[in-house]
């Protein structure tokens, strides 16, 4: 027997989750034989999750995608055959050009998933394509509402000072858990660090997490009442006079216009509609306001309503009144050591941008006010089910489980079982991928070269993602889309992608290529703060607009206000009358990433099935019990998930966890249609007027035993 091959240990950056954490990949013989955290990496010093730690499983898994398949039978028949890259780019090739010569190019759309390392790549083909319908789940309802709200007040994105060394001293939790999700546009262990340095902390969350019981304050909002209660905080900021007076005459706009408005929303005033006592709506206020630096750490809970946007407008007032903004430990703008990404948006002109599906309502979302533009859900399964306002044909979904992630499973269900062709990239079957005509086998992240910096946007860490092995016939989803537009003869993308990455760090301050940062794995930027004391900030008046002139411009109330969520006990009695518990979903679990991992046996054993957490005087009515099986009801559908019994969360109140199907259950369905909270969410109107956002978040359901 000879010598065995040397192992090589290659750096890179985990992608599982909206990711960040270094990692050190060891390759033996074409094979990863083990993943470790990054001791050197300053966003997770060595250290990585569950689901980090099971990379190898993901990537060796038995039943991942592996080569090409071409659907045989009727949508949904279940039955595949297997067929070259070659044969299958043909099809998609002919298929896309004739519905694009017979329909016009906005008849082909397609759809991605959170955070992943090819958001951008699939807007990009869609460019070079000249469709404007692209979306993402998160677009409306996660993550981008908090930014495009944030560009247009603060001229910037502003994220926690998590990667300097001023430690906060008080954290405001809201709506966001991140010792069970690895957060938005940060990452898990900086967030954990935080805490190590024992700040004081404030949570907004209808559960009693574990964060809720380590708070000083802890405020059990009822689901979608987070305007009112932060409608409420600064009316006690401004009558106490406890913002920063210097820093709000110097550095905001519109001062006395927010103060007389939110007038009005007192303490007494939010407490029976947030169901927090007004006492602790002060107590909080007073806690954020003293405490100093303060930082808002908040989560897509608050962008799951169709008020999201005011709501988000409302919180991020908090830290700009009293003066948290681009100061250590507080607020900051990044420092982009990321050029701008070449979207190729350019190739659409402003009549192909002006098609896009809800661009025209919600101009935060797809129109002018937009940062990176999409289009609107709902109008676009419309399109795929009426043809109306004109046909959407095919639809390309390059990381999305559509069936379980989008609103209203059914209607989503019903709206692309109407295309003429459907194409899913993932890295394993789904429910959602049954229904394609192609299907393609995806690398997951330790199989393709990518560039990410983190904060998200702000990017003050760089970070080289590298190939490290090469599964069956896998290929990124960048290199599809190469391969696909060369094919089509699109004339554009088809440049090879590491031309894209160099191009990116080239326009960026990091002064590297791709390869040379692939050496290093990742280069952290020098940080510098107050930079607005050298430029002022970038909006119409330079200032932080509290009262917001580009709102305003785009037709949009240029100051926050309180609105009842549609479907609750306050705007919908009747509906109340029969479904009389709030509903939320979500309720991030550790061991999954949305709908994925529930392949991954080391995962799953942690976490077998579903859970709906509940009061126990609630399920005692019900004859519900504590892990027994319970029916959750709304007026869309019903589901069921095992009974999670709180004392903590209110007894008007049930949380359903997302995401769940299960694929050890039969094919084309996986049980889809059992667990998952989409069947219960709505995604009719009203939307927010300008990010066009749909339900997740406080609706009305029952619960009875099974
Ligand atoms: N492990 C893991 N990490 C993840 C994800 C995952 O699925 N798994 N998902 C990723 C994604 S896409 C995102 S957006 C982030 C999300 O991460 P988070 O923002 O933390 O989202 P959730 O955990 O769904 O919800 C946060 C908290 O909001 C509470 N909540 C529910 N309804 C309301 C409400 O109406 N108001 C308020 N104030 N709170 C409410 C919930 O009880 C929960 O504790 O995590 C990302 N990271
Ligand atoms: N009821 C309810 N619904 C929700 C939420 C909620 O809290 N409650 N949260 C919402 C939020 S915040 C978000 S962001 C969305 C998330 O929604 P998505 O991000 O769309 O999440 P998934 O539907 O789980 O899609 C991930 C799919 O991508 C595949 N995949 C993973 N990596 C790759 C890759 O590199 N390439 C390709 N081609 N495929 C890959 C996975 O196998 C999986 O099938 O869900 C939203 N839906
Ligand atoms: S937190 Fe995210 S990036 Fe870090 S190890 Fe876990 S899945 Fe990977
Ligand atoms: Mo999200």
């Amino acid at each position: 027997m000879g010598a065995a091959a040397p192992t090589v240990v290659l750096k890179s950056v985990c992608r599982a989750c909206h990711g960040g954490c270094g990692t050190l990949m060891h390759v033996q013989d074409g094979r990863l034989v083990k993943v470790r955290g990054d001791p050197e990496s300053p966003l997770n010093r060595g250290r990585l999750c569950p689901i980090g730690t099971v990379a190898r499983d993901l990537v060796y898994h038995p039943d991942r995608l592996k080569h090409p398949m071409r659907r045989l039978g009727a949508r949904g028949s279940g039955r595949w055959q297997r067929v070259s890259w070659d044969e299958a780019l043909d099809e998609i090739s002919a298929r896309l050009l004739e519905i694009r010569a017979q329909y016009g190019p906005e008849a082909i759309a397609l759809g991605t998933g959170t955070g992943r390392h090819h958001i951008r790549w699939v807007s990009r083909f869609g460019n070079a394509l000249g469709t404007p319908n692209w979306c993402e789940p998160g677009f409306a309802q996660c993550f981008h509402p908090r930014v495009n709200t944030c560009l247009l007040t603060f001229g910037d994105f502003p994220v926690c000072d998590f990667t300097g060394d001023t430690p906060p001293k008080c954290i405001l939790y809201w709506g966001h858990n991140p010792l069970d999700s690895g957060p938005d546009g940060e990452t898990r262990f900086n967030v954990r660090d935080a805490l190590d340095a024992n700040p004081r902390l404030i949570v907004v969350d209808p559960r009693e997490t574990e964060l809720a019981r380590r708070a000083e304050v802890w405020l059990r909002v009822r689901p979608g009442a987070d305007d009112a209660l932060a409608l409420a905080m600064l009316n006690v900021l401004i009558g106490e006079r406890l913002y920063d007076a210097q820093f709000v005459a110097r550095w905001t706009h519109g001062f006395e216009a927010l103060a007389a408005h939110v007038g009005r929303y007192t303490p007494e005033w939010a407490e029976p509609i947030t169901w927090v006592s007004a006492p602790k709506i002060r107590a909080a206020a007073r806690l954020f306001a003293q405490t100093k630096p303060a930082m808002l750490e908040w989560g897509c809970a608050i962008e799951h309503t169709p008020k999201c946007i005011q709501t988000v407008r409302a919180l991020s007032l908090l830290p700009a009144l009293t003066g948290n903004i681009d100061v250590p430990g507080g607020w900051v703008f990044g420092m982009k050591g990321l050029g701008r990404f070449p979207s190729l948006i350019e190739n659409l002109g402003p009549e192909v941008s002006a098609k896009r599906l809800g661009a025209e309502r919600f101009r935060l979302l797809g129109g002018e006010g937009a940062d990176l533009p999409a289009a609107h859900i709902p109008t676009l399964l419309q399109a795929m089910r009426e043809g109306k306002p004109y046909p959407v044909k095919a639809f390309l979904v390059f990381g999305n489980n559509t069936l379980t992630t989008y609103a209203n499973s059914r209607l989503v269900h019903e709206s692309l079982l109407k295309l003429d062709f459907m194409v899913c990239a993932d890295l394993f079957m789904t429910p959602t991928a049954e229904l394609a005509d192609i299907v393609l086998p995806a690398a997951a992240w330790p199989e393709l070269d990518q560039i990410v910096g983190l904060p998200t946007i702000a990017a003050n860490v760089v970070l080289a993602q590298q190939k490290t092995v090469q599964i069956g016939e896998c290929k990124s989803d960048e290199e599809i889309f190469v391969a696909l537009a060369r094919r089509m003869k699109l004339g554009l993308c088809e440049e090879p992608v590491k031309e894209v990455l160099d191009r990116q760090l080239a326009d960026g301050g990091v002064g590297l290529t791709f390869d040379e940062l692939k050496r290093k794995g990742f280069v952290k930027l020098p940080f510098r703060y107050r930079k607005y004391e050298e430029r002022g900030f970038r909006t119409p008046t330079g200032r932080i607009e509290l009262y917001s002139t580009r709102f305003e411009q785009l037709g949009y109330a240029p100051l926050p206000y309180y609105e009842e969520p549609p479907e609750s006990p306050f705007s919908a009695p009747e509906v109340a009358r029969e479904f009389p518990l709030v509903l939320t979903t979500g309720g991030r679990i550790p061991f999954f990433f949305n709908s994925e991992h529930r392949q991954l046996a080391n995962l799953r054993k942690a976490y077998r099935e579903p859970r709906a957490e509940i009061h126990p005087d609630t399920a005692a009515r019900h004859g519900i019990a504590d892990g027994g099986w319970m029916w959750i009801e709304t007026r869309r559908g019903r589901i069921r998930q095992r009974a999670k019994f709180s004392q903590g969360i209110d007894a008007r109140v049930v949380n359903a966890e997302h995401g769940w199907w299960f694929p050890e259950e039969p094919a084309p369905e996986y049980g889809v249609w059992k667990s998952n909270a989409n069947v219960l969410t709505d995604n009719g109107p009203p939307y927010d007027p300008a990010m066009g956002t749909y339900q997740l978040r406080a609706l009305l359901c029952r619960v009875s035993a099974v």
